[in-house]
């Protein structure tokens, strides 16, 4: 069986540092492997204050700009690359609102939430942003381009 082919996207989230000591990556990392995404990138790291700065760069004059940057270079992250047709928006469906207070439930930030400022997870808004932020944080040589065997069975 040979599958059709169709562009490949890719997406960055970011396990945050409440995510991660809550015990919470294999739940993640577990929905978005058997939702059919493929994992292309994956590190843990505490990420410098140069590099939260950089990454949340668009909030920079916000009021939590400055909590938001501490609370991110608190402690180890999880960095992610995932590809597969649509994932910057499905990824986004699959984490919820911003607010886990409004968020779904179903939602990972719906289900396991309480607090804007403590939301699990970051997940690129935009196909754009997306590609931005994988030069960010990942190197060419830190991605593995492959294909799943089992991908005839996830994409006509
Ligand atoms: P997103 O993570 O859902 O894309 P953004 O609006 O891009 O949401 O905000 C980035 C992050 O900044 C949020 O995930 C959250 O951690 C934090 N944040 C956003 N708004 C607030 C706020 O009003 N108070 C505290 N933190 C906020």
């Amino acid at each position: 069986m040979t599958t059709k082919e169709i562009p490949l996207e890719r997406t960055f989230l970011a396990i945050k540092p409440d995510g991660v000591q809550r015990g919470l990556v294999g739940e993640i990392i577990r929905r978005f492997e058997t939702k059919g995404f493929t994992l292309v990138g994956l590190k843990l790291l505490i990420p410098s204050q140069e590099l939260a700065e950089k990454h949340y760069a668009v909030h920079k004059e916000r009021p939590f700009f400055k909590d938001l940057v501490s609370f991110i270079t608190s402690g180890p992250i999880v960095a992610m690359v995932w590809e597969g047709d649509g994932v910057v928006a499905s990824a986004r469906k699959m984490i919820g609102a911003t607010n886990p207070l409004n968020a779904e439930p179903g939602t990972i930030r719906g289900d396991f939430g309480i607090n804007i400022g403590r939301n699990i997870i970051h997940g690129s808004d935009a196909i754009e942003t997306a590609q931005n932020e994988i030069s960010l944080w990942f190197s060419d040589a830190e991605l593995a381009n492959w294909e799943p065997t089992i991908k005839p069975w996830l994409v006509e």
